[in-house]
């Protein structure tokens, strides 16, 4: 690693070992004549080699009486991250030798480690060894034809990637081809636990030899933080805690390492955008602000790479963040989707919705609080005002069946505009999961209004697939006019993008409640997939759910299809309700799930 390359040439080593060997077994007179006989160089290596192994004995000694518990492998982390510390040393040792002995130059002698870490050079952010020691979990693969028929759905996607798209983000399954966002792999690492889940151990085995051997992170390229925070960061500690396999811990560790600089703002509230090699970060293209969904969704990937790591600095620049949002105005505990890093306020006049650019941060101030115990109470403050918030101003009916929907809020007289996401479905999972953890009970009524709209927007599809938006009519019927829609999509709006957000509160309500209407909703929409998504080589997105004749293929399989919509659907279909203990793991908003911590 940091072996000079060349040995014979480099003057630094020339030292000859006959002489050292006579000069040890001399008289002291004889020891310092031929001390002073030595060129100087020659005692510049010995004065180095004695440094270095003062060095080496000052620097281990400590650090192993420092983590001395009782369980060895809980401080092998910390040990391994103590490596590059004492090994930077000795690099710099060599090169100022080097340079004074006038021989070969440092540069050319020294070789760059493959993994460094700056954070590894930093003493005072230790909080001490992991704090979680993972145990490998085991699965045993579907118990039930629906979770087999998942399964099949997740091999088949796999195929088509694996033999068009391998090692890049996006499978294009039309056109047999892959789409770049990332380059970091994005489809393997956020398919991961799915597969480790799924018990697929074969294909768990080449993802993770891709991930050891290829996943690297030193490219100068833009990512988006949260984007990568969710996908990427969250999907490598999912599976470093399900499958207990360190090589998963130590790419996060790399990748959140290199995400740092997105926090290097007057606020603290982070850049949107990072560049991984140049480790430097700046505003989106597009504007000065981030979105606000996006600063508030990486606080659990951060606080748990803190717990796993044993350094601070993750969980506390993530979790600045949440702070300084918790003390900004709000409407009713309800916020706007822009914020503006640098000054940390947010664009007032933006829009307030439950969807998209605002959806997740209502979603981690109720899992930030499950997943630290229970313990920070102004994130279930937050949370719980939120709701409120939701149910004075968001919450409308159609007035034709009185679907309950989830309104915007728009402009500076904050107009209602009856328009939902489907984004905005995630909702009803994460209200289920709030109140099945002490929360007021009529989030839980609130859950079940939502899910019973959600399911609506997939069945008056005639694809049985819902929208990216919905509409939803308001006002009373004309006289004479029984048949009202309660909700219609604009052509733009009509696209379907494998979006797992209905599965995803459909496996919370399944959990939560054992009831098995919701399987047979998720089973429904599982088959709607099948039949106008599945192409030869994978499944598509398209562009159409209001025609079974004219779906528009897209010709894209996102990520999620993979790390979510069929694990949520996976899951929904595992009748013991007990594969995932919603009491011990908290879903991240890619479906990866963390460990929920005492504190
Ligand atoms: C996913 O990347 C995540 O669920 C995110 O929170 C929202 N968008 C997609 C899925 O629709």
């Amino acid at each position: 690693m940091y072996a000079p390359k060349d040995l014979a040439n480099a003057d630094y080593i020339s030292l000859n070992i006959n002489d050292t060997a006579a000069f040890a077994r001399g008289s002291p007179q004889s020891l310092w004549r031929q001390w002073y006989q030595l060129s100087r160089f020659q005692r510049n290596i010995i004065y180095f080699v004695v440094i270095t192994v003062c060095l080496v004995v000052f620097y281990l000694v400590p650090s192993d009486s420092k983590g001395s518990v009782s369980n060895s492998t809980e401080t092998s982390h910390p040990k391994q991250h103590d490596a590059p510390k004492w090994e930077k040393l000795i690099e710099e040792l060599v090169v100022e030798n080097a340079d004074q002995g006038g021989g070969a130059g440092g540069g050319e002698v020294i070789e760059e480690p493959e993994f460094q870490p700056e954070v590894n050079q930093v003493d005072d952010d230790q909080i001490g060894p992991p704090q979680r020691k993972p145990i490998a979990m085991t699965f045993t693969g579907p118990s039930n034809q629906r979770q087999k028929a998942v399964v099949d759905a997740f091999l088949h996607s796999w195929k088509g990637y694996k033999r068009f798209a391998w090692g890049h983000d996006n499978l294009k399954p039309i056109s047999a081809s892959y789409q770049e966002w990332f380059g970091l792999g994005l489809t393997i690492v956020d398919a991961l636990d799915t597969m480790y889940i799924m018990g697929l151990n074969s294909e768990f085995a080449e993802a993770r030899a891709w991930v050891e051997e290829s996943l690297t992170f030193g490219v100068s390229r833009d990512v988006n933080l949260f984007e990568v925070t969710i996908r990427v960061l969250g999907g490598l500690l999912s599976t470093y805690h399900l499958s207990g396999d360190k090589i998963f811990l130590d790419k996060a560790f790399d990748l959140g390492d290199r995400l740092m600089p997105a926090f290097s703002t007057k606020s603290g509230v982070p850049y949107s955008d990072v560049n991984l090699g140049t480790r430097t970060a700046h505003s989106p293209k597009w504007g000065p602000d981030s979105s606000t969904s996006e600063v508030t969704t990486i606080q659990l990937e951060f606080r748990d790479l803190s717990r796993v790591s044993g350094q601070s600095k993750f969980e506390e620049a993530a979790a600045k963040v949440s702070e300084h949002v918790h003390q900004l105005k709000k409407f009713d505990g309800l916020v706007p989707i822009f914020i503006n890093a640098n000054t940390g306020a947010f664009r007032e006049l933006s829009t307030i919705s439950f969807g998209a650019r605002g959806d997740s941060y209502y979603e981690y101030l109720l899992k930030q609080w499950l997943q630290t115990g229970k313990t920070i109470d102004y994130l279930r403050d937050d949370y719980n005002t939120a709701i409120w918030g939701t149910q004075k101003h968001l919450v409308k009916y159609t007035a034709a069946n009185k679907y309950m929907f989830l309104a915007e809020l728009v402009g500076s007289n904050k107009d209602v505009k009856p328009k939902m996401d489907h984004l905005v479905c995630f909702l009803g999972g994460t209200l289920a999961l709030g109140a099945h953890n002490g929360l007021q009970s009529d989030h839980m009524k609130l859950a079940e209004e939502l899910v019973r709209t959600c399911y609506q927007t997939y069945a008056v599809q005639p694809t049985f697939l819902a929208p990216e938006i919905s509409y939803f009519n308001i006002q009373k019927p004309l006289e004479g006019d029984a048949n009202q829609l309660d909700m219609y999509v604009k052509a733009n709006d009509a696209h379907n993008l494998l979006r797992p957000e209905f599965l995803e509160t459909l496996f919370y309500m399944w959990y939560l409640t054992g009831n098995k209407t919701y399987q047979d909703w998720g089973w429904e929409i599982f088959q709607a997939f099948e039949k106008y998504t599945k192409v030869e080589h994978g499944y598509t997105s398209i562009g159409n759910v209001r025609s079974t004749q004219n779906t528009r293929p897209r010709d894209m399989m996102e990520s999620f299809w993979l790390s979510e919509t069929l694990k949520y659907l996976y899951l929904l279909f595992d009748d013991t309700r007990q594969l995932i203990d919603l009491k011990k793991w908290i879903f991240n908003s890619e479906g990866h799930p963390l460990p929920i911590y005492d504190s």
